[in-house]
């Protein structure tokens, strides 16, 4: 902590960066760091390979994330990426950028259970519900006002990352930081609505194409659904629209291990990303692992390429092979 509060004091220009394919986490603890280390009168670039999605767009200052490094001029003394195992989980463009020389050291802030140490420094508490936490610790250590700006986007990450303080990682830590959050402006009500009552209709009709794929083996204590290129088109959802769909097959009584595939816009073989979910018997931070991904206990994911009958069979395997 002591060494980033340094690198920060002594830095001029920051760049900020969170993984593909962003969450509230990613979004609300990049725009909450940046904007804390504007007020000591640094200048930040706010970098996210895919932007904002529409549902987070309501964050304030999102509309100053930028989706591609190509107009971004300069050195950069400092380089954060927050809510990322490793650098990789910001993009390739990113990856690339981090050899060109204009970056400085690197830090990562994170709190997921795995880490490929691949920056120059990392914060890690796996302990926090979300990385906004760590920032705001932080900003906290900071010459730093906590706005209504900054604790709106921190309080998004918790509500993000914790189902709205339901999840298994909700501990005393996230109702004190949330209850300072809203001490210092940020809005409960208003965040709920544009998180779960501005769903585009889209979404609505993917997840009815997404449901009849619903499949539970036999003892119910695995079940999945899946959402192809088919559908995507069909409804004319987004990638992003598929959030939260995972949460079908978890929501059923005596499911232990949920999971959910979405086929990836690939060329000619098909590319499946699968993300699990755990009700607390299995670790699917270690299945994720085993196929090259990572995450958390109770919820990570992976990629597999192949079709979606040889994809199931393998994840099915190795999660029968833990699944009590
Ligand atoms: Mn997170």
């Amino acid at each position: 902590m002591n060494i980033i509060l340094g690198l920060i004091g002594d830095a001029e220009r920051v760049m900020i960066t969170s993984h593909e394919n962003p969450d509230g986490d990613a979004i609300g603890s990049m725009l909450a760091l940046g904007l804390g280390i504007e007020q000591t009168g640094k200048e930040v670039v706010y970098y996210n390979k895919d932007g904002v999605p529409e549902t987070l767009r309501f964050l304030p200052h999102s509309e100053r994330v930028v989706n591609s490094l190509d107009a971004v001029e300069g050195t950069f003394d400092l380089v954060f990426a927050v809510d990322c195992t490793g650098t990789d989980r910001a993009g390739s463009e990113f990856e690339d950028f981090l050899k060109t020389g204009r970056c400085g050291k690197v830090v990562i802030m994170d709190h997921h259970q795995t880490n490929n140490s691949s920056a120059d420094f990392h914060l890690l508490d796996p302990h926090s519900s979300s990385t906004g936490i760590i920032v705001y610790s932080v900003l906290k250590r900071l010459p730093v006002e906590i706005t209504r700006d900054i604790a709106d986007n921190i309080y998004t990450t918790i509500i993000g990352d914790t189902g709205s303080f339901r999840y298994s990682n909700t501990n005393p830590d996230t109702f004190r930081v949330a209850a300072e959050l809203v001490e210092c402006g940020a809005d409960p009500a208003r965040i709920s609505e544009a998180l779960f009552e501005n769903e585009p209709l889209r979404k609505l009709k993917l997840i009815s194409l997404a449901l009849p794929t619903l499949e539970v083996s036999g003892d119910n204590k695995l079940a999945s659904v899946y959402v192809d290129k088919g559908m995507f088109d069909l409804s004319g959802a987004r990638r992003e629209d598929t959030e939260g769909i995972v949460n079908i097959p978890r929501s059923i009584k005596g499911v232990e291990v949920a999971v959910f595939f979405r086929e990836e816009a690939g060329n000619d073989h098909s590319l499946w990303k699968v993300s699990f979910r755990s009700k607390g018997q299995v670790d699917v931070a270690k299945i994720a692992e085993s196929f090259g991904g990572g995450g958390h206990y109770r919820a990570a994911g992976c990629s597999l390429a192949g079709d979606l009958g040889e994809v199931k069979k393998r994840i099915f395997e190795s999660l029968r092979e833990v699944l009590p």
